[in-house]
């Protein structure tokens, strides 16, 4: 059939090849083309910035809020793409640039497809959409009021080179830097959260439903949670979180406010479901959202912020000083019916770094007297696929000996399974959300110091990693940075690594991808 479109960024990419005709997230071809153009721009933009040595931090943030916009199931707005890509025209022209303008139709000059080499073509889609991923946690760290320099130039220059690059050994070491430049992003966003919320801290999470109606925070970005719960603390109205929202309430500035009620469902791929229950309006903050069906009861109460739009939602503005203005949301909660229970009890999160180093010499007492055999960090994406039951399985069936150590949406396989605790350390410590899976590099790091290894692959650590979109890819090359080895990549390898590419991948790293469960809890449970 012929191409429509050409994606093949995230893993439920049609086939594992790519999406040609219409996207499996949601996207159609005319989307598709649309954001294929508006990448393409700021490409040339990235290229003038640097080649004129242009520090403007409106156009660094601009460069780095596009490529988020870019990540999957973020933003379906066909009009957000059409501004940007005229205020990207607008910046070249401004800086003194040309923008070498296409026609929507033309798409195959500016997709990916462009790039006739298939290895060189699965690489820079690597680089780029670990670089997506770097973006969105810089711009998390960025609404709290912290940025990085070097983040931005080392943005600007990779995107602005990488067409051009025809050495696949030039593309590997750009593969390195990325993931250099990923923990680094990954600790600005720490930084940002403990020191604006608080280190998180050992937390319950009720996962039944309060009497109030509610408004569920779907997303990633802490920032507007704490707006919205500062602006709705004396409406009677009740705050939950959804997906990657849940460890906020791990966070002692944000746990704080009592209206914050509890976690209501599971992660991204089950919102179609839990959204006809949940009854009140729903704030998207950013990926991963499934558009709602004709049907849904819920599609008049969806509403999206920052770089997450979809149409039909109501899209809540952000004014010169950051602020945000939720009453609308409230006022349309305040007559909506509770949510309907749908579970009932809590689970339990908070092990980011500063909470494990306070159990450090526990852990480690457990480690030398055996009871403690093993790690396994699960940490990454849920997604809709049958096959991630993969996860729900692997850690069932996991030695009572062993400890999964979490971060991402992954978490929801098997954080309700209660998995039982080893001597008061629970068996599944949850650090948050996929950018803490810093937190987990951290705590390795700590384990090698303690033991005095020279090596963080000689400590009894296994990783199970499953992906799903851009921010997957970044912890993946981050991981890959601090020299990680042996990592099971899941379910399925990226569509965009060529076979050529997977081998490098096999014989560098030692990358795999999941194989039977019995198989995988025979070679690294
Ligand atoms: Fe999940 Fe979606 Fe964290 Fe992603 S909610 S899938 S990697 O956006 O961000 O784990
Ligand atoms: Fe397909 Fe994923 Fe691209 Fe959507 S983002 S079109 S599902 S590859």
């Amino acid at each position: 059939m012929e191409n429509k479109m050409f994606c093949f960024q995230c893993q439920e990419a049609a086939g594992n090849v790519a999406c040609n005709v219409k996207g499996v997230c949601g996207k159609d071809d005319e989307l598709a083309k649309r954001m294929d153009l508006f990448k393409s721009y700021l490409k040339q933009l990235a290229k003038v910035v640097v080649e004129k040595d242009v520090n403007d931090k409106k156009i660094n943030q601009f460069i780095m809020n596009g490529l988020f916009k870019l990540i999957t199931n973020a933003n379906f707005e066909p009009r957000v793409f059409d501004e940007q890509a005229q205020q990207a025209k607008e910046y070249i022209e401004k800086i003194g640039g040309k923008l070498n303008e296409y026609d929507l139709n033309e798409w195959e000059k500016f997709g990916v497809l462009k790039e006739e080499n298939e290895d060189l073509r699965g690489v820079k889609e690597l680089i780029f959409t670990g670089l997506m991923g770097l973006c969105a946690y810089h711009s998390h760290a960025q609404n709290l009021g912290y940025d990085d320099e070097d983040l931005y130039n080392f943005v600007n220059a990779s995107i602005a080179r990488i067409d051009n690059i025809k050495d696949l050994n030039e593309l590997i070491a750009l593969v390195d830097k990325t993931g250099e430049y990923g923990v680094k992003a990954m600790a600005l966003l720490d930084k940002a959260n403990t020191q604006t919320f608080g280190n998180p801290e050992i937390s319950e999470v009720n996962i039944g439903v309060g009497n109030n109606p509610g408004i569920l925070v779907s997303g990633h970005d802490l920032d507007d949670l704490i707006q919205l719960l500062e602006q709705s603390k004396d409406s009677g109205v009740d705050i939950y979180t959804h997906s990657e929202m849940l460890p906020a309430h791990y966070y002692p500035k944000l746990k704080k406010y009592s209206h914050l009620v509890g976690n209501y469902g599971n992660s991204w791929a089950t919102q179609k479901e839990e959204f006809e229950t949940f009854n009140g309006p729903i704030v998207f903050t950013t990926n991963c959202i499934i558009p709602p069906s004709e049907k849904a009861s819920y599609k008049d109460k969806l509403y999206a912020t920052g770089n997450a739009n979809h149409p039909g939602f109501k899209y809540i503005e952000k004014d010169e000083n950051g602020k945000k203005d939720f009453s609308e949301v409230i006022k349309q909660a305040q007559k909506c019916e509770k949510p309907t229970e749908i579970e009932s009890g809590s689970i339990v999160g908070g092990f980011a770094h500063s909470q494990v180093f306070a159990l450090a010499d526990k852990v480690v007492e457990n480690v030398k007297n055996g009871s403690i055999r093993k790690f396994i960090v699960m940490a990454g994406c849920d997604g809709r696929h049958v096959s991630r039951n993969y996860y729900t399985d692997f850690a069932s069936g996991l030695n009572k000996d062993t400890i999964i150590l979490t971060a991402g949406c992954a978490k929801y396989r098997y954080n309700k399974l209660n998995l039982g605790d080893i001597n008061g350390i629970p068996r599944v410590l949850d650090a948050g959300q996929c950018n803490d899976s810093y937190s987990l590099a951290v705590i390795a790091l700590k384990l090698k110091e303690i033991f005095e290894l020279n090596d963080i692959n000689e400590l009894p650590i296994s990783y199970n990693i499953a992906w799903y979109e851009q921010k997957a890819v970044i912890v993946l090359l981050a991981l890959l940075h601090l020299g990680v080895k042996n990592i099971k990549l899941g379910p399925t390898l990226p569509a965009f690594i060529s076979s050529n590419v997977a081998d490098f991948l096999i014989e560098t790293f030692n990358i795999s991808t999941i194989d039977s469960v019995e198989s995988d809890l025979n070679a690294i449970g």
